[in-house]
């Protein structure tokens, strides 16, 4: 989701396949051993390199071209946000896949794991107060690579999320849903 939404925001003409993960094509082996998706086969000027996550793909694409700004236009910019993106991959992530996915995870409880990823929300509520987006003034880096994660988590239990008290989150993610760029993504291919 956040590879095709940065692919998306860099305005580059690229081609997209889907892939039954249950089914995995010979062509996904061959590009990435590892087996996972977003991976990308990058072409330039007859150079070509694989890139097999999705938020080095993000990096790649918008330092081609950046049409919307959605990169971080100072440092501090660039350090806040690849700290946020650290936690939300390192952390969120896990608590996210713990709280959906129950049954996978016997070792731990549904509601401790999502008390755990909400501190992360609220953080992002805290965010949201002085700002109309994660990355600024503007949709861009930190909301795509952060969003497609927050939206799963909002969407596991829709009531509990909107009863907490979080009404910048809210907005912010129902901005996301309505964007061009999100109906882009949602695109059957
Ligand atoms: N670190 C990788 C994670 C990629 C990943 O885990 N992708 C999942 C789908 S979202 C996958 O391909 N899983 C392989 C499988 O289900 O067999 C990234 O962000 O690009």
């Amino acid at each position: 989701m956040r590879a095709r939404l940065a692919l998306w925001a860099s305005g580059l003409e690229f081609d997209q396949q889907e892939v039954d993960l249950k089914q995995k094509p010979p062509e996904l082996w061959v590009l990435n051993p590892l087996g996972t998706v977003p991976v990308l086969l990058w072409s330039d000027q007859g150079v070509q390199k694989v890139i097999a996550q999705s938020l080095e793909i993000m990096l790649c694409a918008l330092k081609a071209n950046d049409p919307l700004s959605w990169l971080p236009s100072t440092q501090d910019g660039w350090d806040q946000a690849l700290e946020l993106i650290k936690g939300n991959d390192v952390a969120f992530k896990k608590h996210l896949d713990r709280y959906k996915y129950p049954n996978r995870h016997p070792e731990t409880s549904a509601s401790s794991e999502r008390e755990q990823g909400a501190l992360f929300l609220k953080h992002y509520e805290q965010v949201l107060e002085k700002q109309d987006f994660l990355s600024g003034d503007h949709f861009g880096l930190l909301d795509a690579a952060l969003g497609p994660f927050v939206r799963q988590f909002a969407k596991t239990d829709l009531v509990w999320f909107n009863s907490q008290g979080w009404p910048k989150l809210i907005n912010w993610l129902q901005a996301f849903e309505s964007s061009e760029a999100f109906s882009f993504i949602m695109q059957k291919l």
